[in-house]
């Protein structure tokens, strides 16, 4: 038997989405920073124009969970970062957010077999916020930790189940569509295989 462990080496060729909420800008652009810089210094190229990290911008948290879904289901992302920060006022509004963004977090990996890293601060108020967005630490580098954690051992479970099963292998044969994809994408996805045959990424 053996055991598995995300690794943050050898993370050049992973591909991330970023998904970022605009509402508390001031806090979420700072959590940006701190992922993209954790993400820098473990060798992947940050920049927009690259092929290595998408961005996008969306108008609050409680629309991150059908984009950070619907970027996951492209297969062509190792992990999707969501940012953002929710901010307790003086109406139940907070609650509503957070509680969709969390939940809806949590279902687009579920959904789709792709780590989405919950990178969503919830705090009382804007101080709290501040402090986890650069003043006293970044939880940004921690949410881009989390995704080079994620993306790396995922791979390496995916790598083993597809020793285990290979393509061509009369169990493999037998198994319903849903579960090949589940344990080997690689051999069941066609989005990822016509990404390759046009020369995209194969991670
Ligand atoms: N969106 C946030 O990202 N953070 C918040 O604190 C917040 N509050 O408190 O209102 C917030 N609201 C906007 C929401 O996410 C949607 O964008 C909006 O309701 C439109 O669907």
């Amino acid at each position: 038997m053996a055991v598995f462990e995300g690794r943050f080496t050898q993370a050049e060729p992973f591909r991330f989405a970023l998904v970022i909420g605009r509402f508390n800008d001031l806090v979420t652009s700072k959590l940006l920073e701190g992922c993209q810089d954790c993400l820098k210094r473990h060798g992947i190229d940050t920049d927009p124009q690259g092929h290595q990290v998408d961005y996008v911008w969306v108008p609050g948290c409680f629309e991150i969970p059908l984009v950070a879904r619907q970027l996951a289901l492209t297969n062509r992302y190792d992990a999707v970062i969501c940012l953002g920060a929710v901010i307790r006022g003086n109406t139940p509004h907070f609650d509503y957010v957070a509680a969709e963004v969390s939940k809806g977090i949590a279902a687009a990996g579920f959904q789709t077999g792709v780590p989405v890293v919950f990178g969503v601060l919830t705090v009382d108020n804007m101080q709290q916020a501040l402090e986890r967005a650069g003043i006293k630490s970044n939880k940004g580098w921690d949410f881009a930790m989390s995704a080079l954690e994620m993306a790396s051992l995922m791979h390496q479970i995916r790598g083993s189940a597809a020793a285990a099963y290979p393509p061509n292998a009369a169990v493999h044969q037998t198994l319903p569509a849903a579960v090949k994809s589940a344990i080997a994408p690689e051999f069941s996805a066609p989005d990822r295989q016509v990404a390759e045959a046009d020369g995209e990424k194969s991670p």
